[in-house]
């Protein structure tokens, strides 16, 4: 029988999650990767992750999501959680408006401790708790076109927007992977294929370094 190969994804994508304890990052995640839902959920402790792989732009992505607690004491080292990261999924919880109001600090932390890169979506999550809303829509909107974010309102118990809110995501960071890799070959190819009339200086080591190296960063 063939052995079945690990690498069945064209990208690995690892994403975070964050946002206030009690949000509903946990119940975004097993909705995502698992489909369920638990009304009871305890508090995460320490780290968890769990992965998901889908169809993005008709390439294979495996999604590689982390789970950490909101809550300070419970929370991992948090540099270790951001590292390697090139997706956040920033959660509130619409009926609770500090967890909006904190949704700053969150910023704060990715801003410091994750690449500038990343793309950020904010999720008002519990967006079936419409008669206990202290968020609304046009806020949440609002404040994410002030801090350039996408934004979308989840809720995780009844599966809406989870789905989205990970694609779009997935999909962002594809497009920003696929640019920069078309980028550092339209740059090899130039200077390994130098146009007629260009110097080729074979003494000058250094000018050999910089014309030799194309850059992935
Ligand atoms: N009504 C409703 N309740 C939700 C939703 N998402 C999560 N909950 C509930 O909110 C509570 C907290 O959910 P968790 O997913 O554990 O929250 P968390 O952000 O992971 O919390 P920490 O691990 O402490 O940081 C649980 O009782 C969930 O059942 C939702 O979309 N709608
Ligand atoms: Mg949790």
């Amino acid at each position: 029988m063939a052995k079945r190969v690990d690498h069945e994804y064209d990208y690995l994508f690892k994403i975070v999650l964050i946002g206030d304890s009690g949000v509903g990052k946990s119940n975004i995640l097993s909705r995502f990767t698992r489909n369920e839902f638990c009304l009871e959920s305890k508090s995460t402790i320490g780290v968890e992750f769990a992965t998901r792989t889908l169809q993005v732009e008709g390439k294979t992505v495996k999604a590689q999501i982390w789970d950490t607690a909101g809550q300070e004491r419970y929370r991992a080292i948090t540099s270790a959680y951001y590292r390697g990261a090139v997706g956040a999924l920033l959660v509130y919880d619409i009926t609770k408006r500090q967890t909006f109001e904190n949704v700053q600090r969150w910023l704060r932390e990715l801003r410091d401790h994750a690449d500038s890169n990343i793309v950020i979506m904010m999720a008002g999550n519990k967006s079936d708790l419409n008669h206990l809303r202290a968020v609304s829509e046009q806020d949440g909107q609002a404040f994410a076109e002030r801090e350039g974010l996408s934004f979308l309102e989840t809720s995780a118990l009844e599966a809406h927007n989870v789905e989205n809110a990970f694609q779009s995501v997935l999909t962002e960071i594809y497009q920003i992977v696929s640019k920069k890799a078309l980028a550092a070959q339209e740059a090899a190819s130039n200077t390994t294929f130098p146009g007629k009339g260009t110097t080729i200086n074979v003494g000058d080591s250094s000018a050999n370094a910089k014309g030799g190296c194309c850059s992935t960063t």
